[in-house]
């Protein structure tokens, strides 16, 4: 029987708002993007079996940071502040958006995958389409999570998955990070990066 990869080591090492020497390690990184809220923090908890290595909240806006977590010593879960906050103040709100943009597109970080997540029960937003197109456009290797299926009955998972890949043209994983669904395809994916 094959045998399942696994996280055995998941620590945090450090947040950052911007250059750092972190970027500069040669340890690869994985990073997680998407709208505020979609369970960014969740999906990284439900990957490494851990309830609170990464704090999330129901609170929108709840990771400021870039933060990065060391897993199994040989690669970087990268966590990111969510886009599209509704209520954040528009100066808030454009920091942030700046902070991921430099992440994603200055060639500084250079990401290894980036795992794109949005709500599988919403429509995916204008930002989510953008973020496709910057990783497209800058040939960042990415797949698309649609988180919290669990909320959706059968025909509006079947609905709305198929609605969310037309509108950001590439095929999407369903997952839950309340149910782990979806968790053993997205582990190969992100420890194979
Ligand atoms: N039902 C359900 N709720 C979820 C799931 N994943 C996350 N949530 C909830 O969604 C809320 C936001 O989760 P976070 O992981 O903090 O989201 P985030 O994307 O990191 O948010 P920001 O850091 O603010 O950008 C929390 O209340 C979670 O409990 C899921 O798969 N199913
Ligand atoms: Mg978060």
């Amino acid at each position: 029987m094959e045998e399942r990869e696994q996280i055995r080591q998941a620590e945090f090492v450090t947040g950052i708002i911007g250059t750092d020497t972190i970027l500069l390690d040669g340890i690869p990184q994985v990073a997680f993007v998407g709208r505020s809220n979609v369970g960014k923090s969740s999906i990284i908890n439900s990957l490494v079996s851990r309830k609170n290595l990464v704090k999330s909240s129901s609170t929108p806006g709840k990771t400021t940071e870039i933060n990065f977590f060391l897993i199994n010593g040989e690669r970087y879960f990268v966590d990111l502040p969510g886009y599209g906050f509704a209520r954040m103040k528009a100066k808030g709100a454009e920091k942030i958006r700046k902070l991921i943009l430099w992440y994603i597109g200055s060639g500084e970080a250079h990401p290894r995958l980036v795992v794109l997540i949005v709500d599988a029960g919403i429509k995916p937003m204008p930002q989510d389409r953008e973020m496709a197109d910057i990783l497209r456009q800058e040939e960042i290797p990415f797949v698309v999570v649609a988180n919290k299926v669990d909320r959706l009955n059968q025909s509006e998972r079947t609905r709305n998955l198929k609605e969310i890949e037309a509108i950001l043209g590439c095929a999407i994983l369903p997952y839950s990070a309340k149910k782990n669904m979806g968790k053993g395809e997205l582990l190969s994916i992100v420890l194979a990066a």
